[in-house]
């Protein structure tokens, strides 16, 4: 069985030969993306179990991500291959170093994964691992996949696995953003690549946070948490999400707050955790989330402390930030816990 089971949409990613205007850049190189693979992906790469389950499309783009991916030596044994749909793609600019102020065009509407449902996936795979890891993006896609989410986030006596959530919201999917002509919506409560609740009104990003609420950690930067919700800061994201034993507020380069446990009856409370993160020369922001999750994920299965479970999720992140693409290389276990066990000061 794997430890970790990641579900959602990959597509194949064309990132810029040089910087400019999505207008402007000439030529593209091809490499792959999607938030929970990625994180499947360091997950295998840091020596955990893991499996990748999802729907691609019966093309070339589809053949190309299941095998990078098992490249990777992630699981795809589970992955659906869809006739009818084809795979998803993007493309981006660089961002601008100051800012991170970059162009994404997704080409995703109708895609395979957006067709992923209990009908559609295979569910037992769902069940294979000590934990799930999904994330908000997954929302995003389509009325099925919303559908989805909230059954597997629902909370049940005895619910196994564990259930992490990376908020991940993007804000792009949630306004609609440059597709290719859509294939016919796949239900009537689909329109314009958002998901509608029944009725017509559409589902905004504060889903995001119905869904985290039944979750058992959560990843959420603080300002996702501003953008989807409104809320200012770590102490107002826990009270508006008391439920999760585990919530990791995310800060960009001042670290991440970790709340743990606290009585919930009573709202919040508990332990609240402030840990700093490594200086690095930022080349892009993509993937940091993605490899902080598979760092934070890595060091939880190995039972390490909750200050050193959020260290190895900034040494993931620092990997992922200092390459131009989703994924980095993790360091290596032994240099992650000599780094990890450094002292406070070495961490400023
Ligand atoms: O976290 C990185 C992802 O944003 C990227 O790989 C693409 O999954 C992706 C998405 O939907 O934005």
């Amino acid at each position: 069985a794997a430890e970790v089971v990641c579900l959602g949409e990959s597509m194949v990613t064309f990132l810029p030969g040089r910087p400019g205007r999505l207008a402007d850049v000439p030529s593209f190189d091809r490499a792959i993306g999607g938030a929970e693979s990625n994180v499947a992906c360091m997950l295998a790469a840091a020596g955990h179990r893991t499996k990748w389950v999802s729907r691609v499309g019966a093309d070339g783009f589809g053949d190309h991500l299941v095998d990078t991916i098992a490249g990777y030596g992630v699981d795809t044994s589970a992955v659906r291959r869809d006739r009818d749909r084809p795979t998803g793609i993007y493309f981006r600019t660089a961002g601008d170093r100051a800012t991170d102020a970059h162009e994404v065009a997704y080409y995703r509407a109708g895609s395979a994964a957006s067709a992923m449902s209990v009908t559609t996936l295979d569910t037992g795979a769902l069940q294979d691992g000590r934990i799930l890891h999904l994330s908000g993006i997954t929302a995003a896609l389509s009325a099925d996949c919303l559908d989805l989410l909230r059954t597997l986030t629902a909370r049940r006596p005895g619910r196994r696995p564990l259930v992490s959530f990376d908020v991940n919201h993007r804000p792009g999917l949630w306004r609609g953003s440059p597709t290719l002509p859509a294939p016919p919506p796949l239900s009537a409560s689909f329109e314009r690549g958002r998901p509608q609740e029944q009725g017509g009104t559409p589902v905004g990003p504060r889903v995001l946070l119905d869904l985290a609420r039944g979750a058992d950690l959560v990843f959420v930067g603080e300002d996702e948490a501003r953008d989807a919700w409104g809320l200012h800061g770590d102490r107002a994201i826990r009270e508006a999400l008391p439920e999760p034993e585990l919530l990791v507020v995310k800060r960009g380069a001042s670290g991440a707050v970790v709340f743990h446990g606290g009585d919930r009856a009573e709202g919040h409370g508990g332990e609240r955790l402030a840990v700093r993160a490594p200086d690095v020369d930022v080349v892009a922001a993509v993937g940091a989330g993605d490899a902080f999750a598979a760092g934070f994920l890595s060091a939880t299965l190995r039972g390490l402390p909750l200050r050193t479970r959020v260290r190895h999720g900034h040494l993931f992140a620092a990997a992922a930030l200092t390459v131009p693409g989703d994924l980095a290389a993790p360091p290596g276990r032994a240099l992650a816990d000599r780094l990890a066990a450094l002292d406070a000061d070495a961490w400023e």
